[in-house]
């Protein structure tokens, strides 16, 4: 039978192109997002390959995360955290706090609120695989990422904590931290204003969305035995969070 994998964050950028890749692939898919007319159109497109089931929540409401996945019929075999958000790009002295609440609130206790409500039926079928996307934001600290650096490498560290408490279990834990991606990340960030958002992939080739859905592809479909626990991932122009060779 077809595994059944739940994406969060599946209305754009690298959720949806995972979403795109695992459809053709005959996956089954649990799609969830806040963006309701998206994912009605993003289950039509998908439909004509898979079962696709779309979830609207906020994974930052943790009773709408547990409205929306206890009534779960088809327990995923594999959970991707995808679901979230730079929001801002400030010094730490001029930081918005609405802006340090989203980012933790979505990037850490979003994910913890899913993956807690997932992790027990994992627990009682003796398996399954859990990746979280974190970033190189999770590896190192740049200039005015504050808050974002440490909303990610606190999902490192919950990677790291759910490869160990889950061991026993086996649950495969993987973490993939990409670099620069083309998606809708910057434009978020930089509250809509869509040139700012531009200039940030301008002079260089970043990744594609696609690129992180074939590598979880991949991931997900190594035997058994096979975890792959930490994965860094770069465009070929990037070296880290602040060495990008770019030819403006
Ligand atoms: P996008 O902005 O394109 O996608 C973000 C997705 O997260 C959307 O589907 C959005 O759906 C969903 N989301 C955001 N907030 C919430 C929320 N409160 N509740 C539910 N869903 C939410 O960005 P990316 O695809 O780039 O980002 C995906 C992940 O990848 C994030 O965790 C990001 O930190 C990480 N990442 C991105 C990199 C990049 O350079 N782009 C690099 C490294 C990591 P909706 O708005 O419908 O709720
Ligand atoms: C997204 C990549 O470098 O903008 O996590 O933080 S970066």
């Amino acid at each position: 039978m077809a595994k059944t994998v739940l994406i969060t964050g599946a209305t754009s950028g690298i959720g949806l192109a995972t979403a795109r890749f695992l459809a053709k692939m005959g996956f089954s898919l649990i799609l969830t997002g806040r963006r309701d007319g998206r994912l009605s159109s993003i289950k039509k497109e998908l439909s004509e390959f898979t079962d696709v089931v779309t979830l609207t929540f906020d994974v930052s409401v943790q009773s709408e995360v547990i409205a929306a996945l206890s009534e779960l019929k088809n327990q995923p075999d594999v959970l991707i955290n995808n679901a979230g958000n730079a929001h801002g790009l400030s010094a730490i002295q001029d930081g918005d706090v609405t802006d340090w609440e989203k980012m933790l609130d979505i990037n850490v206790k979003g994910l913890l609120y899913v993956s807690k409500q997932i992790i027990p039926g994992m627990i009682t079928k003796g398996g399954g695989h859990i990746i979280n996307i974190g970033s190189i934001a999770g590896k190192e600290v740049y200039p005015n990422g504050n808050v974002y650096c440490a909303s990610k490498h606190a999902v490192d560290a919950i990677s790291q904590g759910m490869r160990m408490d889950l061991n026993k279990n086996g649950i495969r834990v993987s973490s993939i931290n990409p670099g620069l991606v083309h998606t809708e990340f910057s434009e978020v960030r930089f509250k809509g204003d869509k040139e700012k958002a531009e200039n940030v992939y301008k002079g260089f080739k970043p990744l594609l969305p696609q690129d992180i859905a074939e590598v979880i592809h991949f991931i997900i479909t190594r035997p058994a035995h096979v975890n792959i626990a930490d994965l860094m991932i770069l465009p070929t122009d990037q070296d880290s969070s602040t060495i990008v060779n770019k030819n403006l």
